[in-house]
């Protein structure tokens, strides 16, 4: 099921889970040369069927990022649900759907209690205690990565490659979100090492609408 933003999403509290299409892109604004781009990248992927879509910008001032963001609230209407990462206030502010944090962000209870439970959350992992540790967390899914090297990401943590996605499922239920180099020669082998969805930044910026296209192929 997809994020439908009419409708409510559905908080851990109530349903004890949350379903993830099985392609998540993640729109970082660094990839971009302008606004212009980002935007008709985000309209190519939407035209082409991704119902998820986290917003990352770590070089953008709050104000730049709150434009951004509500810009792609309109393009998106009720096409996708979108995830703002690091910020919750920004998700907050923009009408975001949910917030996806890291190991150095606000923890995970404390954007719950930001958010409520109406709103997702999802929390990044590398290893097995963070995982553990989440796992117990507020958070609706959990990522694990990188799976595969990545040049998206600075000072990225050490791959955890197959064997650590492996590890991740057998560590929790909830809903576990691969990200780090995956690309569509590799997604389906995360998929099969268990992962239920594949976070992608770099796979899907030459052609995006062929790209989600050959995903939903290869992952469906
Ligand atoms: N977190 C772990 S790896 C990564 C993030 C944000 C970057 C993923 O990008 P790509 O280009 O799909 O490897
Ligand atoms: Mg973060």
């Amino acid at each position: 099921m997809a994020i439908d933003h009419r409708q409510e999403p559905v908080p851990s509290e109530t349903e004890g889970t949350i379903h993830l299409p099985r392609l998540y892109p993640i729109l970082d604004a660094s990839r971009f040369p302008d606004d212009r781009a980002l935007f008709q990248f985000a309209e190519d992927l939407l035209s082409a069927g991704v119902s998820l879509l986290q917003y990352r910008n770590k070089h953008g001032s709050p104000r730049q990022m709150l434009s951004q963001a509500r810009e792609l609230r309109r393009i998106a209407g009720p096409r996708a649900g979108l995830i703002m990462n690091d910020r919750a206030d920004l998700c907050l502010a923009a009408d975001f759907d949910g917030v996806h944090v890291g190991q150095d962000d606000l923890p995970a209870a404390s954007v719950r209690w930001i958010l409520g439970n109406k709103l997702w959350l999802g929390v990044s992992t590398h290893r097995p205690e963070q995982l553990r540790e989440a796992d117990q967390s507020d958070a609706d899914y959990l990522a694990i990565g990188p799976v595969f090297a990545t040049t998206s990401k600075v000072n990225p943590d050490p791959v955890v490659g197959l064997d650590g996605v492996r590890a991740a499922r057998a560590l929790t239920r909830k809903p576990l979100v691969a990200i780090g180099g995956i690309t569509r020669a590799n997604a389906r082998s995360v998929i099969e090492a268990g992962a239920d969805s594949v976070a992608v930044i770099s796979d899907l910026l030459s052609d995006p609408r062929r790209a989600v296209e050959e995903f939903q192929r290869i992952l469906d």
